[in-house]
């Protein structure tokens, strides 16, 4: 759908851009504006020490966005950092995830408005943290863009930013199907243990993914023979049951004569360099690594251009890892470590003092700030020290690899989601939030930030389902299962060392199946209005806040959401639950899912408590609306998108569909009214 050139001229109305400085372009905007005059309205702006703003918040005032973060849908009352991080540790204190997303949308008093701070470099949000009634942003960064967005509801602020950032990343169909994963099926038979493994139980599934050890040493774009044979082979013996393979790609590049990567990125100059000009080196998986530079464009063509290399034996999706970047340590580490050492050597025996030191000293090298102003870009823009836009790595990464692959095949849709995010990629790809736990809290954490994330333009979106670290047992994953068939990205995924949780591992598989059969039914539907979304900037969840404004109760419930513009969900997400209180801002049908067999319950506005058990599922339609219903599949092929059933109260339903394969999307033609 193109932006009618009405629209285009309010849009320019509605945003404005103040620039502090002389920022680094991130091309996280797509559209140019004019750089505004005068200060930047509602912020006290403060230029003694970095760069401050801060905002006079009212108790009923609330902040939304902020994408991957922890906590609340509304993100009052904590600090967030906006810096891509590698921690593993996502709890309520966790300050930064894995993306950096500056988008905020705030209501104050009865305006409301968009602001989005531009920063590639650390930024700090304390909302309503220090004092109950401000909101201090801050930055040691003196260039950056600022936008704010007038208008009149957050939607209509939400879909103003999201034509100004471009058009969300569209994956194939196949990838709304229910895929597995673990660190890692190490060779060609524990995948086929897998796929046998769900068939065997009639459970669909659509694709199965390879962790690091697939390659060789640990190296990009190499295949472990040994393990793999012929990985062409392989991936054509997988895709005959209707299975695809989905390889990882890691930001490090494996230091090793003759290893082709590594020789011609050394050659070319496309690796970070150190201040002296060397290649910097650090450890990751591989051992010593050089960090391939994203922000030069010809190593970002370079890089990208690697992938076909995989796509050239059949491979049709990947997902990127280790970059924001993580370090393990680098070698300038070592070097002080060694230093260390030899002090304390001089001592008879290792004092506690000694001890405590070095544990320290060695416990804070992985991902250290030390490291990140150890190494630079080359970029259009000139040499820049990572540190200063370190936000815009992980991002660069995936637009290398979306690039590469819409060289090799411009026609094709690909899989492609990443570790790492800036506001901008979500052009190029999806998101995973990283390694969460197997623990319940994690499921709510998943349901929280689907909404922020949608906000900044990341509508392929998914969380490990049954938890990355630590042990998952049969209630979690049924539990967080019966979330995750909501999500674009529904994929099992787990840390090595784990109890295994591929969902014929537990007992009685068929209620798993009956849960992932009904993530089958929905795709249709899933699919439609994820294509609505991303087609015309809006969200595919939404906080119940933003759709009943006006209703209290609505706008504190956080633990429930809108998906499209027909569905809320509540699931269970405690342990030894018989069911959980839902909240009804609206009369709504409540379907059930018992056994494969659905029925449906008329109920009133208001507070309820349903039972749900655990191999039940129950979501609700809204009144007046209807959703389409296919028939169960074992994978996303051979669905029948044709027959589709409406249930709910409603009669009809615009429907989105088209091949799920060409980039021939948004035609009139595709939407179609289904009718009762
Ligand atoms: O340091 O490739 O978040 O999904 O399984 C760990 C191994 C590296 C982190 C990813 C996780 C993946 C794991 N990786």
């Amino acid at each position: 759908m193109n932006i009618s050139s009405t629209k285009q001229s309010r849009l320019i109305f509605m945003m404005k851009k103040y620039v502090f400085g002389a920022p680094f372009s991130t091309d996280a905007v797509v559209i140019s504006l004019p750089c505004e005059e005068g200060s930047l309205p509602y912020f006290e702006t403060d230029t003694s020490e970095g760069l401050k703003f801060t905002l006079t918040l009212s108790a009923k005032d609330a902040v939304y966005g902020l994408g991957e973060s922890v906590r609340g849908i509304n993100k009052r009352g904590y600090l967030y950092r906006g810096f891509c991080s590698d921690d593993p540790n996502q709890t309520e204190a966790t300050n930064s995830l894995y993306g950096a997303h500056n988008f905020m949308v705030i209501e104050q008093g009865d305006k409301v408005f968009g602001v989005f701070f531009d920063c590639p470099s650390l930024i700090n949000f304390d909302i309503a943290f220090t004092y109950c009634d401000k909101l201090i942003v801050s930055s040691d960064n003196t260039n950056m863009n600022v936008f704010i967005i007038d208008g009149n509801s957050c939607y209509e602020i939400i879909r103003e930013f999201r034509k100004a950032i471009g058009m969300s990343y569209i994956p194939p169909m196949w990838a709304f199907g229910y895929t597995q994963s673990r660190w890692s099926y190490a060779e060609r038979d524990s995948v086929r243990r897998v796929a046998k493994g769900y068939r065997d139980c009639h459970i669909p599934l659509d694709a199965i993914y390879l962790d690091i050890d697939y390659m060789e040493r640990y190296k990009d774009f190499t295949v472990d023979k040994e393990a793999f044979g012929d990985l062409k082979e392989f991936a054509d013996e997988m895709k005959k049951q209707n299975i695809r393979l989905v390889p990882i790609i890691d930001a490090g590049v494996k230091i090793e004569d003759g290893y082709d990567v590594y020789e011609e990125g050394v050659k070319n100059g496309y690796f970070c360099t150190d201040k002296d000009g060397k290649p910097f080196e650090a450890c990751v998986w591989p051992g010593m690594t050089h960090f391939p530079d994203f922000l030069n464009p010809d190593a970002r063509l370079w890089f990208g251009e690697k992938y076909k290399i995989l796509t050239d034996m059949g491979i049709e999706g990947f997902w990127n890892d280790m970059n924001e970047p993580a370090i393990f340590y680098s070698q300038q580490s070592v070097d002080k470590a060694h230093e260390l050492v030899k002090d304390f050597a001089k001592e008879e025996t290792l004092t506690l003092q000694g001890f405590e030191t070095l544990k320290g000293y060695f416990g804070s090298r992985q991902n250290c700030g030390e490291d990140y102003s150890a190494f630079y870009h080359n970029t259009p823009q000139g040499r820049y020290c990572h540190k200063n836009v370190h936000n815009l790595y992980g991002y660069n990464m995936t637009r290398s690899a979306a690039e590469g692959l819409e060289k090799t095949d411009p026609d094709k849709r690909f899989l492609l989601f990443s570790r790492a995010s800036y506001i901008g990629m979500h052009r190029y790809s999806g998101i995973w939030t990283g390694d969460n736990f197997s623990w319940w809290s994690h499921i709510l954490a998943e349901l929280r930030v689907l909404p922020g994330l949608n906000m900044c333009g990341f509508l392929y979106v998914g969380a490990d389902l049954g938890g990355f670290g630590c042990e998952c047992t049969r209630d979690l994953l049924l539990r967080w299962l019966s979330l995750g068939i909501f999500t674009p990205l529904m994929r099992n995924h787990a840390a090595c060392g784990t109890r295994e949780q591929e969902c014929y591992q537990f007992e009685n598989p068929e209620d798993f199946k009956h849960i992932i059969d009904l993530r089958y039914r929905l795709i249709p539907y899933i699919y439609s209005e994820y294509m609505k979304a991303a087609l015309s900037g809006d969200m595919m969840f939404k906080p119940l806040a933003f759709e009943f404004p006006e209703d209290e109760v609505a706008k504190r419930t956080e633990d429930q959401i809108l998906l499209g513009n027909e569905v809320m969900i509540a699931p269970v997400y405690t342990q030894n639950a018989i069911g959980r209180y839902v909240y009804l801002p609206e009369e709504m049908t409540a379907v059930r899912m018992n056994k494969g067999e659905l029925t449906f319950t008329q109920m009133e506005k208001g507070h309820h408590f349903v039972e749900i058990a655990e191999n039940e599922v129950v979501f609700y339609i809204r009144k007046d609306k209807a959703i389409p219903l296919c028939k169960p599949a074992m994978c996303t092929e051979e669905l029948d998108r044709e027959n589709l059933e409406l249930i709910g109260t409603g009669n009809e339903y615009v429907l989105y569909t088209d091949d799920g394969i060409s980039k021939d999307f948004g035609k009139n033609e595709n939407y179609r009214t289904l009718t009762k």
